[in-house]
């Protein structure tokens, strides 16, 4: 604190003075007296400060060069000998000739003789000169002297051997509560001080209430496990319960044959899916429901013709990683159309499905899939583009088109498209429809309950969130865990 001390000593004999001439004063850089100074002011109003703008000229580096050298038409002036000499001398041999030249003889300093043999010679035309740039930059850069004429400022500026810059002083008078003995403030209230009573005689240093808190050392949630959440979030306020995808390996029953989707279709090939090799098949189906499936595809029922091709049972027991939650919702209405009565249910699914797709800058070889899916007697299309509007409303979508599309196991199906203020543009956001009564029937649902269902992934709204370009930014070994840590919290509704 001796420092701060002498600052105040200093000021304690004068009323007051400015930083940059106390600097002048101590002999000390202005930066030492400005951090003194914001030392001092956190203790208390020990002083009372105002700060100061100026602007000043400073020498550039080729302005240095001058003061310390002489100006460029002063040393072409010099090394013009008494019986003269060649220009191309004087351009070829003296630094910045150019310039200096051209000064020289606007100054009267040289004449040229362009007559002599072996071409123009420069001869000088006064016995000796006044330099006065380089007295000039001289008095600026040891005086810091700007008592220069407007022209000279001009002139000089223009051929860049000064710049003017802007500082900040600070004007420093006695505060309301000066003193020149300043000991070190209290950072910490202990409870010795509070019990002895002796925090009452110590200075402690003023509370910053807009200090940030030390960011705590804890775990960092994914950006799309906090997507996840705020879509989990608008499923259940929606009323919708959360169906158990826990199982990433599925049987090509259930996540095709159940839903209507033919044994030969090209989704069902090595192209697009995972297929397990160790255990490469599973066997534990039920049977009346499966001999059902099997007679929906090949000989089709209830009004549909089916796929009239000869279902192989070892097609449906083919393990794989599931390609779609859509695997999961048929485990579930099964399972619904065996309870007694039939009940209306909204469920919804969040979780990761896998394809063997090309991969780009925005597809890896699985994604997570969102789907939400009503089934109750009587729905419409409208109702699915109802329910539709409203959850994507939930998520800053207000603007909604639908576009007649094909699915194996909806029909009608619809590709939802929405207007993303965020990005200024239309994007496509899912993919919907009606289950087939050849996918719900076989299951045992009664004739008049209708599913309606809807399916987006997980990544794209979360790449555009977070402004994240590269599926490889967000998700696998390159990511950035700093990113992970910084990124903010997640409101998709905002
Ligand atoms: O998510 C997608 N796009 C999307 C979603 C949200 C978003 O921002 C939020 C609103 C604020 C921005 C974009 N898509 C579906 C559309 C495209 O990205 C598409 O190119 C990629 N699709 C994936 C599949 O691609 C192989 C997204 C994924 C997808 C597509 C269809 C379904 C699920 C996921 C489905 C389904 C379905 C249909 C009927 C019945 C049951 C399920």
């Amino acid at each position: 604190m001796a420092d701060l001390e002498v600052f105040l000593q200093h000021l304690d004999k004068i009323n007051g003075i400015d930083s940059l001439d106390l600097a002048k004063t101590l002999n000390v850089d202005h930066q030492k007296v400005v951090g003194a100074i914001k030392s001092i002011q956190s203790i208390g109003e020990i002083l009372k400060v105002e700060q100061r703008q100026h602007k000043k000229w400073e020498l550039t580096d080729e302005g240095k060069t001058v003061a310390a050298s002489g100006s460029h038409e002063a040393l072409v002036f010099q090394a013009v000998p008494p019986d003269g000499i060649s220009q191309a001398y004087i351009m070829k041999n003296v630094p910045n000739a150019k310039i200096g030249f051209s000064k020289a003889m606007s100054a009267g300093w040289i004449r040229m003789d362009k007559s002599s043999e072996g071409g123009p010679k420069v001869f000088r035309k006064v016995e000796s000169i006044d330099d006065l740039v380089q007295q000039c930059l001289v008095k600026i850069q040891k005086l810091g002297l700007d008592d220069i004429t407007d022209a000279q400022k001009n002139e000089y500026k223009k051929r860049k051997l000064i710049t003017e810059v802007k500082l900040t002083s600070y004007f420093i008078s006695k505060g309301e509560h000066f003193t020149t003995s300043i000991s070190k403030p209290h950072v910490d209230l202990t409870a010795e001080m509070i019990s002895s009573g002796s925090w009452q005689d110590l200075q402690f240093k003023a509370y910053n209430f807009n200090a940030l808190g030390v960011p705590p050392t804890c775990g960092h949630l994914h950006p799309l496990l906090k997507v996840r959440s705020q879509y989990r979030q608008i499923f259940l306020e929606m009323g919708f319960t959360e169906m158990p995808t826990n199982n990433f390996i599925e049987s090509s029953f259930w996540n095709f044959d159940a839903l209507f989707q033919p044994q030969q279709h090209p989704a069902r090939d090595a192209h697009d899916t995972f297929f397990l090799s160790d255990p490469a098949s599973a066997h534990a189906f039920p049977m009346d429901y499966l001999e059902k499936v099997k007679k929906m595809h090949s000989e089709g029922g209830h009004g549909s013709q089916g796929y009239n091709y000869d279902w192989k049972m070892e097609e449906a027991e083919k393990n794989i990683l599931r390609t779609h939650t859509t695997a999961v919702s048929a485990r579930m209405l099964y399972k619904l159309a065996q309870e007694k009565e039939f009940r209306p249910v909204k469920y919804f699914s969040i979780d990761r499905v896998f394809r063997n797709e090309n991969l780009d800058a925005t597809h890896l070889a699985e994604f997570h899939q969102i789907e939400g899916l009503i089934a109750d007697r009587l729905l419409t299309l409208g109702d699915l583009m109802g329910v539709i509007k409203e959850f994507f409303k939930k998520l800053g979508i207000f603007k909604l088109r639908f576009k007649p599309a094909y699915n194996p196991y909806t029909e009608p199906s619809m590709e939802i498209f929405g207007y993303h203020e965020g990005l200024g543009k239309w994007v496509e956001i899912g993919n919907s429809g009606v289950f087939r009564p050849e996918m719900l029937l076989p299951m045992g649902l009664p004739e008049d309950v209708v599913v309606i269902a809807w399916g987006l992934s997980l990544e794209r709204p979360t790449m555009i969130k977070y402004g994240i370009n590269n599926i490889r930014d967000l998700i696998g070994p390159k990511v950035n865990l700093q990113m992970v840590y910084d990124n903010p919290i997640c409101r998709l509704d905002k």
